[in-house]
């Protein structure tokens, strides 16, 4: 099996219930590392971006407002990278099917997922489906430097700022 890396993002449901730690122990299982995290409150344009190939379903303004944390008391959502053999398709499978009424019971869409009145599919986490995304939705997410170990080639540029540092 191929080393991997795989975005992973515990969704504002995820946080709101208080899941953090339940979701984080199941993926625990596949033995894999994490090589990067934050918390973050997700700009329009990040979540429009990460969803881009939704646009088109009837569903797509439902899961921006979701995934930005609208219909919850915890508007951000926890971002992680995790790296090892096979992360991609480890982190799917202990993830479940999409729809959670559809995923295995003791996966974590299938033990914390629900599907709300307005159809949306609240499934507590996000995980990466191929090497393609997972490396498209990793750069969306995580700069360079916010990440332990090299996957993607990188170059320097120099560049001049502004930027936030502690006063
Ligand atoms: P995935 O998260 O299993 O990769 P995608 O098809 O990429 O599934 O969909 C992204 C997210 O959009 C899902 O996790 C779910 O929250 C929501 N979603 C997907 N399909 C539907 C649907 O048919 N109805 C309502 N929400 C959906
Ligand atoms: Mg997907």
């Amino acid at each position: 099996m191929a080393i991997e890396q795989t975005l992973i993002l515990i969704k504002p449901d995820g946080l709101a219930k208080s899941l953090t730690g339940n979701i984080i122990t199941r993926l625990s299982e596949a033995k894999l590392e994490i090589a990067a995290s934050k918390c973050i409150r997700v700009p329009r344009q990040l979540a429009e971006n990460h969803y881009k190939s939704l646009q088109d379903k009837p569903f797509f303004e439902e899961l921006i407002g979701y995934i930005q944390g609208k219909y919850h008391s915890r508007k951000k959502v926890l971002a992680m990278v995790y790296y090892g053999e096979g992360a991609i398709q480890k982190v799917r499978e202990l993830s479940g099917k999409t729809n959670p009424e559809e995923a295995d019971s003791i996966s974590i869409r299938g033990q914390y997922g629900r599907i709300t009145t307005k159809g949306v599919y609240e499934n507590v986490i996000h995980a990466s489906s191929s090497p393609e995304e997972a490396e498209r939705e990793i750069k969306l997410w995580f700069q360079p430097d916010d990440i332990i170990f090299d996957i993607y080639p990188t170059k320097n540029i120099t560049e001049q700022t502004t930027k936030k540092v502690w006063a």
